[in-house]
C-alpha cells in the first residue's frame, strides 16, 4: 500500500452508460464518504497469542491461519458497550462526509447485523445482542447521511464454500455457486430489505467470480432496490463506478466515475499498535487531489472492540470538516477543473466558476496560471473571505495573474474562486 500518488489508471469502461444515469447524482455530488471496518478482528487488534501479526488488522484470521473454531470464540467476548450510532453518524456529518459504508460482513464471515441465514452474527452470537446496522440506519436517516453496506461476497473464511480459507477447508470441495445462491444472495436480500434505502453496496475482491455470477448478484440488487449503486468490485466490470487501488490516487484526471478507498493510518480494521496517522493537511490534500481528478474519497475509520472510533481519527475528521465548512462549495457538486498537472495547485469547477485550491502559497501572493485564458474573467475572491473582497487580476502574456495577500489566507489549503462570464463550464483540457 502506497500513499503516494501513482501513475495508475482506474479501470476504464466499467459502465459506459452510467454517466447519464440520475441515480448516480447523489454519489457524484457527495465526493467524501466514511468507510468503517468493524468486526471481531477489533478484539485481537493485530495480536494473536502474544504475537504481533503483520499486515492489515481485519486480515488477522487469514494471516495467522486461525482455525474457524478458535476465531468463532471471539464472538462471545464482543460487547461494544460504547457503540453509539448517533456519535458515529454525527462525526461523519461534522467531517463533511455524505455517505457511510460499513462492513456488514467482511472476509472473516462474521455478520455485523441480525441475519436469519446464520447464527454467526452480532445479535445471535455476542453478549451485545444489538443490531448496530439498525441503529445506524435510524441515525443516518435522521442526520441525512446515505447508509451503505460493505459486503464480502467472495471471500468468506468461516463458510466452507466461501473463498479463501485453505487451512480449515479443502478448496477442492468448495461449492462457490451454492455459497452464492444459498448464502450470499439471501443475505444481500436481508441487507436490502431490513434497513431502508441503501445508497450502495460495496462488494469487494471478486477474485474468480464468473460473469454470470456477477450479473446475477447485480440483478438481485436492482430487483430489490433499483437505485442502490454497486461498487466496481462486484467484478467483471459491472459496477456503477470504478475503484482505484486501496490508497491509490491516479496521476491524472479520469473521466469515468471512480473512488479511492483509503486509510487514515495503515490499517482498515482496528490495530492497537498502528499509530502511523496521516496529518490533516495530508488528508485534505488527498481529498482535493482526488476531487480535482474527478473522483470520490472514501476515508476509513477502524472502531475498537468497545465501539469507539480512535481519537486520532476523530480529531483529523473534525479538522477536515472545519476546512470544508469554509471551502465546501469548492468540493461538493463540482467536477474536475481545467487547471491540471501543477504541483502547487489543484482545480475544481462548476458552471460559471473555477476553484483554485492552492497548496503552496507564493511568497509575493501572486498566483499565475497558464491554463485559464478565458476572455474576460468576471472576478476573483478568496472562498474563506466572507466579504468576498475582489482580488485584482489580469491577463499577462496569456497567463492569468491573480493578486492575493502575501500571507497565506487559509490553511492548509487556500481556495481562490475565479468567476467566469455567464455559465461557462471549464473542464480538463477544454481551454488549455
Ligand atoms: C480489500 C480487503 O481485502 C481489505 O481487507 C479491505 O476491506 C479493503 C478496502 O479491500 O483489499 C483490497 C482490495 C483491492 C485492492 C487492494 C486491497 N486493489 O485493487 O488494489
Amino acid at each position: 500500500m502506497s500513499d503516494q500518488p501513482q501513475a495508475i489508471r482506474v479501470e476504464r469502461g466499467q459502465r459506459p452508460n452510467a454517466r447519464g444515469e440520475a441515480r448516480l447524482d447523489w454519489w457524484r455530488e457527495a465526493k467524501f464518504g466514511m468507510f468503517i471496518h468493524w468486526g471481531l478482528y477489533a478484539i485481537p487488534a493485530g495480536e494473536w497469542k502474544g504475537e504481533k501479526i503483520p499486515g492489515i488488522g481485519e486480515w488477522i484470521m487469514h494471516r495467522a491461519r486461525i482455525p474457524v473454531k478458535e476465531y468463532e470464540q471471539l464472538a462471545r467476548q464482543f460487547n461494544p458497550v460504547k457503540f453509539n450510532a448517533a456519535e458515529w453518524v454525527g462525526l461523519a456529518k461534522r467531517a463533511g462526509q455524505k455517505y457511510l459504508v460499513i462492513t456488514a460482513k467482511h472476509h472473516d464471515g462474521f455478520c455485523m447485523y441480525d441475519s436469519k441465514v446464520t447464527d454467526y452474527d452480532i445479535v445471535d452470537a455476542t453478549p451485545f445482542g444489538r443490531d448496530p446496522m439498525k441503529e445506524l440506519a435510524a441515525e443516518c436517516a435522521k442526520q441525512g447521511i446515505k447508509l451503505c453496506f460493505y459486503y464480502s461476497q467472495t471471500q468468506d473464511w468461516h463458510h466452507p464454500d466461501g473463498d479463501g480459507n485453505d487451512w480449515d477447508y479443502d478448496p477442492a470441495k468448495q461449492d462457490f455457486q451454492s455459497y452464492l445462491d444459498n448464502y450470499v444472495k439471501p443475505q444481500v436480500r436481508e441487507l436490502l430489505t431490513n434497513y431502508g434505502p441503501i445508497g450502495l453496496i460495496w462488494f469487494d475482491t471478486p477474485k474468480g467470480m464468473t460473469e454470470a455470477q456477477s450479473r446475477s448478484l447485480l440483478q438481485l440488487v436492482h430487483e430489490l432496490q433499483p437505485d442502490c449503486l454497486v461498487s466496481g468490485r462486484i467484478g467483471n466490470t459491472m459496477g456503477d463506478y470504478a475503484s482505484a487501488g486501496d490508497n491509490a490516487i491516479p496521476a491524472e484526471f479520469v473521466r469515468e466515475d471512480w473512488e479511492t478507498p483509503a486509510t487514515i493510518n495503515d490499517t482498515w480494521g482496528y490495530k492497537a499498535d498502528d499509530h502511523n496517522w496521516k496529518s490533516t493537511k495530508d488528508l485534505l490534500r488527498k481529498l482535493v487531489d482526488i476531487v480535482s481528478k474527478g473522483g470520490n474519497y472514501l476515508l476509513n475509520v477502524g472502531p475498537t472492540a468497545e465501539g469507539e472510533i480512535p481519537q486520532p481519527s476523530v480529531e483529523r475528521l473534525t479538522e477536515m470538516g472545519e476546512w470544508l465548512q469554509r471551502n465546501g462549495e469548492a468540493i461538493y457538486g463540482t467536477h474536475a477543473g481545467p487547471v491540471q498537472g501543477l504541483t502547487w495547485c489543484r482545480s475544481t469547477a462548476r458552471p460559471g466558476k473555477v476553484y483554485l485550491h492552492v497548496y503552496d502559497w507564493p511568497e509575493d501572493g501572486v498566483l499565475k496560471f497558464t491554463p485559464i485564458a478565458h476572455g474576460d474573467l468576471r472576478g476573483a475572491y478568496l472562498l474563506s473571505d466572507p466579504s468576498r473582497q475582489p482580488l485584482p487580476f489580469g491577463l499577462k502574456d496569456h497567463q492569468l495573474a491573480i493578486e492575493g495577500p502575501r500571507q497565506q489566507p487559509d490553511s492548509p489549503i487556500t481556495v481562490v474562486v475565479v468567476e467566469l462570464p455567464g455559465q461557462i463550464d471549464l473542464e480538463p483540457g477544454v481551454n488549455a
